[in-house]
């Protein structure tokens, strides 16, 4: 039986978090073995705000060794980067053709970005249509992202449902697949919001590149509440809630069982085991990441991952260009 193609994608927008690496990139690693993986850089959603040309190109390679650093297989996965493929911006195009501004309108990232705001970007607006082609170019029929994506599947699904009606069978509707703990892991000072690359205050998240130091003072700093008692309960707790969810993460131990651990213990104790925990697991990936980074290695891969992108992404796009009238020359 033929493997399941699975594709995902991270912004270079900055350093990636707990939040990307467990709702994320966990996940592609563990795919890798049993599945078709694609795994994509995607700058081309990152500029649907500011950025800097020169920092974009270095945060594009920052996430390029970070995905090799935290365990991706170049012989195993696809590792390239969105722009190096231009059939993404191609499809993309076909599928506005084929959307409505009310669903775009409805996607609440859209909403919290955009703010409602007259001079909003249009890319903020049509990104998840971009995001669509992404995942359709490629026919996966699994998108391993966080849960803040869900709705960005559905559309997906939505857009190829709406083509293959129009213009006969031609994508696999996807399915958005999920981790059952740290779906959403949510920002250390503010627990009610998701742990965010572009929130202004640091300690509201962990990067994977964070100093031992660092990650002490994030984690030593965290919200939690006045109770005292170390349990899950997300609607009066959120704040150990989420520590208990990044512990469990990282240690692959049943929350229960971490919660049993700690009964009569202070919220002192966990939060400096827990450091203890994410530096043990962080300091390899540092480590590799620092050779990546510098290796020449890291620009082949990506230049193999374009090449083998690009041979699957034209043969969807003939196939696209053809069913909609396009001439074939
Ligand atoms: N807090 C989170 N918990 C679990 N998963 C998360 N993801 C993001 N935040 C969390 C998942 O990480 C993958 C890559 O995300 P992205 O970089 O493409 O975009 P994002 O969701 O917009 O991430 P950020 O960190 O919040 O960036 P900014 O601040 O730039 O918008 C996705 O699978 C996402 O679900």
């Amino acid at each position: 039986m033929e493997k399941k193609r699975v594709f995902s994608g991270v912004q270079p927008t900055g350093n990636i978090h707990l939040g990307n690496y467990i709702g994320a990139l966990k996940q592609f690693v563990n795919l890798q073995d049993e599945m078709d993986c694609v795994y994509c850089i995607v700058d081309m959603h990152s500029i649907t705000v500011p950025q800097d040309p020169k920092q974009l190109r270095e945060t594009t390679l920052d996430v390029a060794a970070l995905y090799l650093a935290v365990g991706l297989d170049p012989k195993k996965s696809i590792i390239f980067v969105q722009s190096t493929v231009p059939q993404h911006a191609e499809l993309s195009w076909i599928l506005t053709c084929n959307a409505y501004m009310g669903e775009l309108g409805r996607m609440t990232q859209f909403k919290d970005k955009g703010k409602g705001s007259d001079s909003a970007g249009a890319g903020l607006f049509t990104y998840p249509i971009l995001m669509a082609a992404d995942i359709l170019l490629y026919k996966a029929h699994l998108v391993p992202v966080g849960n803040d994506q869900k709705q960005h599947i559905e559309i997906t699904r939505d857009l190829a449902n709406r083509f293959n009606h129009k213009y006969g069978d031609t994508f696999v509707i996807p399915d958005y697949k999920g981790i059952e703990v740290g779906a959403r892991i949510m920002a250390l000072d503010d627990p009610l919001k998701k742990m965010s690359k572009s929130a202004e205050n640091i300690h509201s998240r962990i990067s994977l590149l964070d100093s031992p130091d660092k990650v002490k003072k994030s984690i030593m700093k965290a919200t939690t509440d006045s109770e005292g008692v170390i349990r899950l309960d997300w609607e009066n707790k959120p704040g150990v809630s989420n520590l208990l969810t990044i512990y469990s993460a990282f240690t692959d131990r049943k929350i229960d069982d971490i919660v049993g651990q700690y009964e009569g213990a202070g919220y002192g104790q966990l939060k400096k085991d827990l450091v203890e925990i994410i530096n043990e697991s962080l300091t390899p990936i540092r480590k590799a990441f620092e050779e990546k980074r510098n290796s020449e290695e890291l620009m082949d891969i990506l230049k193999d991952g374009r090449e083998r992108a690009s041979e699957i992404a034209e043969q969807t796009m003939k196939e696209v260009r053809d069913k909609v009238g396009f001439i074939r020359m």
